[in-house]
């Protein structure tokens, strides 16, 4: 998991835990502007970029929830036409994300724009003076040949309402003005305690700073299964940017965070609620081909080269079987 710094490739780990007491301290993404449908600047006055078809592309690991999540949307808003996408191979190396070569991977694909060997070199030719961690997804402006942003959160936001002039479900809306502030809340907890708190659980190098975010993750996740008791979703009868963001982090936590983050006082399968859901959104058109479970395990045990000096073993389990039917139909849901 390296670095670029002034322009220059560190590969090794940098997650600089001991500056925070053992806690893992996730840095802010450091591509920030904005695609609008004409252009103009974001919603807080980022740099804004025109939404045109064919002119973005989104590198991605599939089996990362960042990536997944931008994924989910343009798949949702029917934007594959729109934007196009290459799935990066599921393994963190010394030289971070690599494109796969022809031919050898089943589900990742060279650099179709540059020919490029490591996503590192993507940032390089957006600003060869970079420095920031090469992380996916990133929002590549084919035009202009630089990344516009590498903020999964905000491309999902951009997917969800900069390209309706050309998306084949536009009236599809996920961010919906009445509910924003339901969201906006729920997210905080849910990224700070969920999303991230799995992280913080697996990354922390201190016994103190695991506790604490162990402690935290459950307690939200116990808080969310009792939500669900009353409602088909997070927010109410439909679906929202909320649930899918929190989607993706069930999805991999029993095979993933329970083993490999240490998460494991419960698993999703051990919670009726969230169990359900869970496969409700799972079994929803187009969303289960998105992300083949067994590369979510190869990335993150992918790790163990790194932590232990030795190849990593990416075991056999769990087995789970999110195709089973689902309870969720007994709570109403939106036309
Ligand atoms: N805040 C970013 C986080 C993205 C992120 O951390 N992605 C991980 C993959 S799961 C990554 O690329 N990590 C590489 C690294 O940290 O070196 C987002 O939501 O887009």
């Amino acid at each position: 998991m390296g670095i670029l710094v002034d322009g220059v490739w560190h590969s090794g780990d940098h997650h600089e835990t001991e500056e925070h007491g053992g806690k893992f301290v996730r840095k802010d993404s450091t591509f920030r502007s904005w695609v609008t449908p004409d252009g103009a600047a974001g919603p807080s006055g980022e740099d804004g970029f025109p939404a045109e078809p064919g002119r973005y592309h989104l590198y991605v690991v599939t089996a990362c929830p960042w990536a997944h999540r931008t994924l989910i949307v343009r798949r949702l808003k029917g934007l594959e036409d729109a934007v196009s996408v290459t799935r990066m191979v599921p393994e963190m190396t010394e030289n971070g994300w690599c494109f796969a070569e022809p031919g050898a991977e089943p589900r990742a694909e060279p650099d179709p724009l540059y020919g490029a060997k490591h996503l590192y070199q993507i940032y390089l030719r957006a600003d060869p003076k970079c420095s920031a961690r090469p992380t996916v997804p990133v929002l590549w402006d084919k035009q202009r040949e630089t990344i516009v942003n590498n903020e999964s959160s905000e491309i999902l936001r951009m997917f969800n309402s900069a390209f309706n002039d050309f998306a084949g479900n536009p009236d599809l809306d996920l961010y919906p003005e009445e509910l924003r502030k339901d969201i906006d809340e729920l997210n905080a907890e849910i990224y700070t305690n969920v999303n991230n708190g799995v992280y913080q659980c697996g990354f922390s190098t201190t016994q103190d700073a695991y506790d604490e975010a162990v402690s935290a993750l459950f307690a939200t996740l116990d808080k969310v299964e009792a939500r669900l008791d009353g409602r088909r979703y997070l927010i109410g009868d439909r679906l929202t940017e909320a649930d899918w963001r929190l989607y993706t982090t069930l999805l991999r936590f029993d095979a993933a965070y329970f083993s490999f983050f240490k998460c494991n006082l419960r698993r999703i399968a051990d919670y009726p609620n969230l169990s359900n859901y869970l496969r409700e959104l799972y079994q929803i058109d187009g969303i289960a081909e998105l992300l083949d479970i067994e590369d979510a395990k190869r990335q993150y045990y992918s790790l163990e080269r790194a932590w232990y000096g030795r190849p990593a073993i990416v075991p056999r389990g769990p087995v789970q079987d999110l195709t089973a039917p689902h309870n969720r139909q007994r709570l109403p849901a939106a036309a």
